[in-house]
């Protein structure tokens, strides 16, 4: 079968969020199942472009709106990532540093859509499915289904899957010049509360929608930014499918970012060794437990909850755990995490920023992770955090519900909460101290949770199934 993505991220081209990590994994296990997997996205300004050789496939131009654009397709020439990779190029709209942020992202995305379809449009064997994520790419479906020009795609089978719905990629009708001409009897699947909505219509569009975990979907029938209704009349042709990780990326055995490498046997030793590093970097108390925080500090994160739950499990439990921060975001959490480097007794320390090698380190030698998300669709960190035996903390939502079990419940191994609420975040760091001293269930559970089978093999087929039903 021949499968292609399209997305604005891809791991390691392109990153903002868990997106590019999905993106640059799914397709290598779905070639390794024996497909033809192709991923096309833009042609960024990143350095991965220009330490990477790279062959012209197709030259061509479009319009958008009034103004005619020019571009470029190349492709990776090894397909060292597994797949094969394509980027598109139009000058003054792509070539930017970061992937998103600019003024003009509505019209840089729906130029690389028009773009990619264009080019698929010219080729002479047709894919067997086209497999667009979040809103950037979600007119898609409406084009090849509804755009004179691309009569010749309709009958591929799309699908939309939804990594985070807050964001929906919206834009009003003086715009609606930049979807190249369509049949004006289908202005309703462009529709959405008086506007333009890109992953609304993508919803209405695709042959099929997949969230990135069960329990997101049904959330977002009742939660999802205004388009509740819409993901309660198309249940019957959404699922939820969760992701994996990267077991390669993700290998306390082989991480090149550890100084200390481990693996279930060996993880008490290799996890401390790990911990010393940190808590000498930071200093931190080696003997405490260490929790970490790891993600954009914003209040999807519930980050702004952090400086509180922290001062108050120091006063309510007392000075007996070590706190780490990495990551960067709304400046109130910034500063308000900056000033409580002042009251720290070698037990709090941050990071801003974002610091890949950093946040790899943190999950071998942290003791537990903390996740307490106001929103997760399916959170990827906290399955990280187990694959290195660290014990997360997460809040009862979306994909963290779905992969981490009470130790109050049968066969459990995590610790989970109700609210994001202060109340709720100390209430759980005070269960993970108490487990951190009863020695022998907590070094059982670090290898227990080691064990567990988040790879992508799961997932990857149940995609693959999913195409073949369509
Ligand atoms: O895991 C990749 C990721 C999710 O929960 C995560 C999120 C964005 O918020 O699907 O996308």
């Amino acid at each position: 079968m021949e499968i292609v993505h399209v997305s604005a991220e891809c791991y390691p081209v392109a990153k903002a969020g868990g997106l590019g990590d999905v993106v640059g994994a799914l397709p290598r296990f779905q070639q390794e199942l024996g497909n033809i997997t192709k991923v096309i996205m833009p042609m960024y300004r990143t350095t991965f472009l220009y330490k990477h050789d790279w062959e012209v496939v197709h030259k061509a131009g479009a319009n958008l709106g009034f103004s005619w654009f020019d571009f470029t397709i190349i492709k990776e020439k090894s397909d060292l990532l597994g797949f094969e990779l394509y980027l598109v190029d139009i000058n003054g709209l792509l070539d930017r540093e970061k992937v998103y942020g600019y003024d003009d992202d509505t019209e840089r995305f729906c130029a690389f859509q028009i773009a990619t379809i264009n080019w698929i449009n010219a080729w002479s064997k047709l894919p067997d499915v086209v497999h667009v994520h979040d809103h950037h790419t979600a007119l898609i479906p409406f084009m090849m289904q509804h755009c004179y020009g691309f009569e010749r795609l309709k009958s591929i089978p799309t699908v939309l899957t939804i990594h985070n719905a807050q964001y929906q990629g919206i834009f009003g009708w003086n715009k609606t010049i930049y979807i190249p001409q369509w049949d004006s009897w289908k202005r309703g699947m462009l529709e959405w509360n008086g506007n333009i909505n890109p992953l609304a219509t993508g919803i209405k569009c695709a042959w099929k929608v997949t969230t990135v975990s069960n329990t997101y979907l049904h959330e977002m029938r009742s939660m999802s930014n205004g388009l509740e209704p819409l993901f309660e009349y198309e249940k019957g042709k959404s699922m939820g499918i969760l992701n994996g990780i990267d077991f390669k990326v993700w290998n306390p055995e082989t991480d090149n970012y550890l100084n200390n490498h481990f693996d279930k046997t060996s993880s008490e030793a290799g996890k401390r060794a790990n911990k010393n590093i940190l808590c000498e970097t930071f200093g931190l108390d080696k003997e405490k437990p260490l929790f970490v925080f790891i993600g954009r500090l914003v209040g999807e994160k519930a980050a702004d909850l952090l400086p509180q739950a922290i001062i108050d499990s120091f006063n309510y439990i007392g000075r007996k755990m070590n706190f780490l921060i990495l990551g960067s975001g709304e400046n109130e959490v910034e500063e308000k995490l900056n000033q409580l480097k002042s009251i720290s007794q070698k037990d709090f320390n941050v990071y801003i920023g974002y610091n890949e090698k950093l946040s790899h380190q943190m999950y071998a030698g942290a003791d537990f992770l903390l996740m307490p998300s106001r929103v997760e669709p399916c959170g990827l960190n906290q399955m990280y955090a187990m694959r290195y035996g660290t014990i997360p903390l997460v809040r009862k939502t979306g994909g963290l519900m779905d992969t981490v079990i009470d130790l109050g419940e049968e066969n459990g191994y995590g610790i989970t909460f109700n609210e994001a609420s202060v109340g709720n975040i100390t209430h759980a760091i005070f269960r993970a101290v108490k487990l951190f001293h009863e020695k022998q269930s907590f070094h059982s559970l670090r290898r227990k949770i080691m064990e567990l089978d988040f790879s992508w093999d799961h997932s990857a087929q149940q995609y693959v199934d999913l195409y073949k039903n369509l």
